[in-house]
């Protein structure tokens, strides 16, 4: 259901129930939560690609799961929740492909990629209000920050459908890619931050996840600090000393 692919330093791990739109199970999230975290763990793995197989990234949770039985949202979310806990905070660069549609918490999980590219022709649609639930997996925390409260407003009030363009407008995604062309793009892109200095990266990620939090003096203090573990890389040394040589950097992620 989710399936693994190494393409050097990128770990792509592909939604894999196209059948189904690639609807999230208790099951799916058990495997893509043990997926982030053989990321986290493995040093060889310095940037991470999410994608959907078919046409689909993800329509969300599968509605058929628990059949006629009166589900325990609160007991499953635990598990949404770990997921979106070891993107946010998996200090490696996560870049999302949507190559589809991308609904309820199939849009929240794209949205955790730290860079976001969709096909021409995927479309994300909140979804959560049109079967009487309130947004989930981080889509009330991401969302208002991404596009502003009132769009945010709008996008889980009123649910519509927006297109990929819509999308791009929003700051919902960074680029557009023809959707034969998405996978390559989107591979190309995790390639170039894998081979960048992936320590500062996940430190970067690390502040922007942070700052949502701290006061302008506790933001302060938090860059002086992971800056001076910045500072301490070989990485940065590698990067200064490629700028005086005039050359470009070779990067290892310590
Ligand atoms: O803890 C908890 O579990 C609560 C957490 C909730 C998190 C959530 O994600 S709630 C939101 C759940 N998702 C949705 O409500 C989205 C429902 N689906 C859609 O809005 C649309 O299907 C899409 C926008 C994703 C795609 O539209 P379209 O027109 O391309 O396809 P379609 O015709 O609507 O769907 C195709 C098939 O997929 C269809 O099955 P069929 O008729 O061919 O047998 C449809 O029923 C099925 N499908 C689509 N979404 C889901 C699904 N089956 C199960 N679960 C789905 N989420």
């Amino acid at each position: 259901m989710v399936e693994k692919a190494r393409h050097e330093g990128v770990l792509l791990l592909t939604l894999n129930r196209p059948e189904r739109l690639n609807a999230l199970t208790g099951a799916l999230l058990d495997e893509l939560y043990a997926a982030l975290e053989e990321a986290r763990e493995d040093g060889a793995v310095r940037a991470l690609l999410l994608t959907g197989a078919g046409r689909a990234f993800s329509a969300g949770q599968d509605l058929g799961e628990f059949g006629e039985e009166k589900p325990d949202y609160e007991g499953h979310l635990r598990r949404y929740n770990r997921v979106v806990r070891a993107l946010a905070t998996l200090e490696k660069p996560v870049v999302v492909a949507v190559n589809g549609a991308a609904a309820g918490a199939g849009m929240s999980l794209a949205l955790w990629g730290d860079l976001r590219l969709a096909a021409i022709g995927a479309t994300f649609s909140t979804a959560f209000v049109r079967i009487g639930l309130v947004p989930d997996s981080g889509l009330s925390f991401l969302l208002p920050r991404l596009v502003g409260l009132a769009k945010a407003q709008e996008l889980l009030y009123l649910s519509p459908r927006i297109s990929a363009e819509e999308a791009l407008a929003l700051g919902l995604v960074h680029r557009l890619v023809p959707a034969e062309r998405l996978l390559e793009e989107a591979l190309r892109l995790a390639q170039g931050l894998a081979e960048g200095p992936t320590r500062a990266l996940g430190l970067t990620k690390k502040l922007l996840l942070e700052s949502f939090r701290l006061s302008l003096e506790e933001a302060l203090d938090l860059e002086a600090i992971l800056q001076g573990e910045a500072g301490r890389t070989l990485d940065h040394e590698e990067g200064v000393r490629a700028f005086r040589e005039k050359r470009p950097p070779r990067f290892q992620g310590r």
